[in-house]
């Protein structure tokens, strides 16, 4: 506890495959691929100047400036002329958005593939940083993306929950995150984005590269603005971007260069050895149209309800944004029952981890809708342990100039998208909106060997549910999930 944004930060992620029957009997038919490829994505940041706290090529943090010897703006991480000496040294940053991503643990890695369908199992394991992953074509050069010139498209079927019931097409043609005139992604519209995926979502694809040539090179391309949905350009590197260093950030970067945030792997296009691929995208999509849908029967719980799009009105959730004690900015989770005044004076719905009593206590077996409002400016991964969820909808909700939210009044409803159907277990709620979310707890049965202990703090058996930016769940977007024996 406290550690796990430097522990994941430090350490390689990767992740564990888990397959059934349902999952075998696809692979077995040649519905989907058995060729599968993890894509484990990660942002790091590596130093680029000696100092007391390390050397170029070494892991850096945010927890000092990088340029602690001049008031100059060199160095990444400067002081950006800030004229403040000695600089404090930082004990915890809301959030870290890193300049260059690693995928396996590589930057700017290619992968081979031949004219045939690959399976990709895609991990989210960054810090804070959301990925909007689309495939083009490299151009000349083959370091960058030609964002006219669209790779195939990617059959999606699966989340971090399992098999969706019914494969979705994206990359058909890839949609770039759509912005306003400020910069800001425009995230109430549902198809402004392609294969969007916050801090641990995960998907399962299919590409189907048998319509490339050999010699043919593809760049996986992200565009997601960091944090979402409001986007700072400072975090968003590549080739040409704006010179940041007058505010303390990066100058721009040059062709053939990193930082670059948004050419995140190439793909290089080889001869076909062995047999051909027995089906193509089309058929492929087709074969999944009817297999799908019993795969998910037959390796996943029946949605609990048909209400999708619809507003259920359910137990209220907040997700709020207030400052410490020492004044920092520390994002929170609560009720809708107000929790006094932050620091600032102002009401708050937040609760610290440990704030006694516990707020979300459930009968074992039980299942209940959560209306979750999100207050703050940030899109939150809300991740749930012990239980998946199934995503009903989300709609605006109102807040006064005077900043008092009213967890009545509901806009129109939306449903999920066609890729969060089925289960979810770590979820995106947006800034202005409530996501409407239901779920049973079921506690699991242990072997025989093992006893459930009820926690000594609760009573019950004690479960979390945060967020899954490292820099939230930290502090302190998390709060115990009790379920009663
Ligand atoms: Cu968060």
């Amino acid at each position: 506890m406290g550690i796990t944004r430097l522990n994941a930060y430090a350490g390689l992620a990767t992740a564990y495959l888990i397959t059934d029957q349902a999952e075998a009997d696809l692979v077995t038919s040649n519905v989907i691929p058995s060729t599968q490829i993890p894509l484990v994505i990660q942002d790091k940041t590596f130093k680029t100047v000696s100092d007391q706290w390390g050397d170029p090529g070494d892991l850096w943090y945010p927890s000092v400036y990088e340029d602690t010897t001049t008031d100059t703006n060199t160095g990444r991480w400067g002081r950006g002329g800030s004229g403040i000496s000695p600089l404090p040294i930082r004990s915890c940053v809301p959030e870290f958005f890193s300049d260059t991503i690693l995928i396996n643990g590589a930057c700017y890695p290619y992968l081979n593939v031949e004219p045939r369908r690959y399976r990709f199992r895609i991990l989210n394991g960054s810090q804070a940083r959301g990925y909007n992953l689309q495939l083009y074509y490299a151009d000349a050069s083959g370091a960058e993306a030609d964002l006219a010139k669209p790779g195939p498209p990617f059959i999606q079927i699966g989340t971090e929950g399992g098999f969706l019931p019914a494969p979705v097409v994206l990359n058909n043609p890839p949609n770039q995150t759509q912005r306003d005139a400020k910069g800001a992604a425009i995230f109430t519209d549902p198809n402004a984005y392609d294969l969007l995926l916050l801090g641990a979502e995960r998907a399962d694809i299919i590409i189907d590269f048998s319509d490339c040539e050999p010699g043919d090179t593809l760049i996986l391309y992200n565009d997601a603005p960091a944090p979402y949905p409001e986007g700072d350009p400072m975090d968003d590197y590549y080739t040409g971007n704006d010179d940041h260093e007058a505010t303390g950030g990066a100058p721009s970067t040059q062709a053939g260069y990193g930082p670059n945030t948004r050419t995140m792997m190439q793909i290089r296009v080889v001869p076909l050895t062995g047999s051909e691929d027995p089906y193509d995208f089309n058929e492929t999509l087709d074969l999944l149209k009817s297999a799908l849908p019993i795969a998910f029967k037959d390796s996943q719980p029946a949605p609990l309800s048909n209400n999708v799009g619809e507003f259920v009105k359910g137990v209220g959730k907040t997700l709020n944004e207030d400052f410490d004690e020492y004044g920092r900015l520390i994002q929170r989770l609560g009720t809708i029952t107000q929790n006094g005044l932050n620091n600032e004076g102002n009401p708050t719905w937040g609760r610290n981890y440990m704030d006694e009593p516990a707020t979300e206590i459930v009968n074992n077996g039980e299942t209940q809708v959560w209306n979750i409002y999100n207050l703050t400016g940030d899109t939150h991964p809300i991740h749930f342990h012990l239980v998946n969820v199934q995503i009903i909808s989300r709609a605006p909700f109102q807040i006064d100039s005077d900043g008092t939210p009213h967890f009545d009044q509901i806009g129109p409803a939306r449903p999920p998208d066609a890729n969060e159907l089925g289960w979810k277990e770590t979820v995106r709620m947006n800034p202005g909106e409530v996501t409407t979310v239901i779920m049973k707890f079921d506690a699991p049965a242990p072997p025989p060997w093992v006893t459930m202990k009820t926690s000594p703090r609760t009573g019950g058996y004690e479960y979390v549910w945060h967020c899954h930016i490292l820099e939230h769940e930290e502090h302190d977007m998390m709060r115990p999930l009790i379920v009663n024996p």
